[in-house]
């Protein structure tokens, strides 16, 4: 009996010591390269613009603008116009997953310790919120950043991408507004993993009870309703070089950050997470930063990256807000910090 015992625990010292070594080759193939280091002459700014799918919003199809017979190319095109080589237009990727993926003429690198780009969006604090003990909040529109580095050195983003886990990927309740958030009753969870449908509308809505019930949505989380449209953009909210009757996206789904603070429909504050997302943080401050070496594999482990070839920003909150309309990321452009010689220390 005992020998059967012993036999038993050598059994699972022997399995113990085997899955040690499985972890340690689980982390090679996230070990890469040194890279080039940036060639002389190299641009801060977006130069490529490689995808470009909003989601359903007020915003879309107007920023930038759809014409018709505009194929995803050209929509392509149109938001290079706008946010590439430091035009600093402005773009919207529309409700939850809408997302945009851009490139660079160079590898952006990770300098340790240091923050390394920064997405520039349209986030502002509002000037008169009646709770005057309010933590900052305002327009706070969070889109989350995924990098990919370009392995295989073919100039396309066809490589693994790893997202950047921002504050409310690592724990939502450490927010400062999530008690706030909590009492307003906004589903204040992070989930990964999260997919949502968006189904083409079968005609733009002329009744006030249309509009009510414009665009029918579900996610992968057992939620559905409908998207609702606006009396103050009157074109349509569907993607309409989208070709499918129904677009589905998949991301990383933050908690929902606004909260009515009027009581009475009339003033929406949009509150900031604390670090880590795009539209988030006036492109002024340092938190508004990212440093590459937040990124996360899919199974939410820390990875380093030498640098970065591809970004991609999607919308990361689910969230309507009454005649404000729904809770959309816009992007202005992004910004290589090493070339543009700002120097911004990584948290601690
Ligand atoms: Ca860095
Ligand atoms: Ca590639
Ligand atoms: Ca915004």
């Amino acid at each position: 009996m005992e020998r059967k015992i012993l036999r038993l625990t050598w059994g699972i010292a022997v399995f113990l010591c085997w899955g040690t070594v499985f972890t340690g080759c689980g982390d090679e193939e996230d070990t890469f390269e040194n890279i080039e280091p940036t060639p002389e002459g190299a641009t801060a700014y977006i130069t490529k613009v490689f995808d470009f799918v909003p989601a359903v919003g007020q915003f879309t199809n107007s920023l930038p603008e759809y014409e018709e017979g505009d194929t995803q190319e050209a929509m392509n095109e149109k938001v290079l116009a706008a946010i590439g080589n430091n035009k600093k237009g402005m773009i919207s990727l529309g409700g939850f997953g809408g997302y945009v993926v851009v490139g660079f003429d160079h590898t952006i690198a990770n300098v340790v310790g240091k923050r390394d780009f920064r997405v520039l969006g349209n986030a502002f604090y509002s000037a008169d919120n009646p709770d005057i003990n309010a933590p900052e909040g305002g327009s706070c529109e969070p889109g989350v950043i995924m990098v990919a580095y370009d392995k295989n050195q073919n100039g396309v983003p066809d490589d693994e991408w790893y997202e950047i886990a921002g504050s409310a990927h690592e724990n939502p309740a450490l927010e400062l507004w999530y008690d706030k958030a909590v009492t307003a009753g906004n589903d204040v969870k992070t989930y990964r993993n999260y997919e949502i449908t968006y189904y083409r509308p079968e005609k733009e809505p002329t009744t006030s009870e249309e509009r009510e019930k414009y665009i029918w949505w579900e996610d992968n989380q057992g939620n559905s309703g409908y998207k609702v449209k606006n009396t103050f953009h009157k074109q349509c909210y569907y993607p309409e070089w989208i070709k499918e009757d129904k677009i589905t996206f998949k991301g990383t789904c933050l908690p929902q950050n606004a909260v009515d603070e009027s009581g009475q429909g009339s003033y929406f504050v949009l509150y900031k997470f604390r670090y880590g997302y795009a539209d988030n943080e006036l492109n002024t401050k340092d938190e508004s930063a990212i440093d590459i070496d937040w990124a996360v594999n899919s199974k939410g482990q820390k990875v380093h990256l030498p640098g970065v070839d591809f970004i991609k920003i999607y919308t990361g909150v689910n969230q309507g807000n009454g005649w404000l309309g729904e809770c959309s990321t816009e992007i202005s452009g992004v910004e290589d910090l090493h070339i543009l010689g700002v120097d911004i220390d990584t948290r601690k």
